[in-house]
């Protein structure tokens, strides 16, 4: 059995999504692993676990852990953003610097992503990129914007955090 706060081993990094309720956290994940996308919506109750491994199969996993956003999880999920080396940020605007305090307090050293979610939907994203991006340039993150429903920059934003992750840590 794997506990949330079990350090990765060498091979397997460990990473964090997190973010509002809703905002895109499994969808995004689904399709770096399965390459499937769902429009139905299904709330994740705690975390759940999933493996990401490189396309290439040579450069290393992560041990992703994929949150539920929701209000009544958050007193719970502390125990995940210990020794975490990535973490994956999406939310309402308001609620950003909760959840990039959570992960800094945590694991100051963890790569920090902001990755705009459904781009696929630009006019009606409740961030807007432009706005994101300024954020992270703030707070010295990087910045992506993805589509899990068309597939645009998954994989690229995985393969990043898997190069990232295996060559600094
Ligand atoms: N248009 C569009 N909709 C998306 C995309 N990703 C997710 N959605 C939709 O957004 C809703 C929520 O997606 P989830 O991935 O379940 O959200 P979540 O962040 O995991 O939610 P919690 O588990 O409650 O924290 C679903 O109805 C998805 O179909 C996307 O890239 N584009
Ligand atoms: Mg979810």
């Amino acid at each position: 059995m794997v506990s949330p706060n079990q350090p990765a081993s060498l091979d397997c990094k460990k990473v964090v999504v997190v973010g509002s309720s809703a905002c895109g956290k499994t969808c995004l994940v689904n399709r770096a692993t399965t390459n499937a996308y769902s429009k139905v919506y299904q709330q994740t109750y705690g975390a759940d676990l999933i493996i990401k491994n490189s396309s290439d199969g040579k450069k290393g996993s992560l041990k992703v852990w994929c949150t539920g956003g929701h209000e009544r999880y958050r007193p719970l999920l502390e125990q995940f953003y210990v020794d975490v080396h990535a973490a994956i940020s999406q939310s309402s605007f308001m609620e950003l610097p909760f959840w990039y305090n959570e992960v800094k307090r945590n694991s100051p050293e963890a790569l920090i992503i902001l990755v705009a979610l459904k781009s696929d939907e630009a006019d009606n994203v409740v961030i807007q990129p432009q706005d994101a991006m300024k954020q992270a340039l703030d707070w010295n993150v990087e910045f992506r914007a993805v589509s899990a429903k068309t597939g645009t920059n998954v994989n690229e934003l995985f393969e990043y955090i898997i190069d990232a992750v295996h060559r600094s840590h």
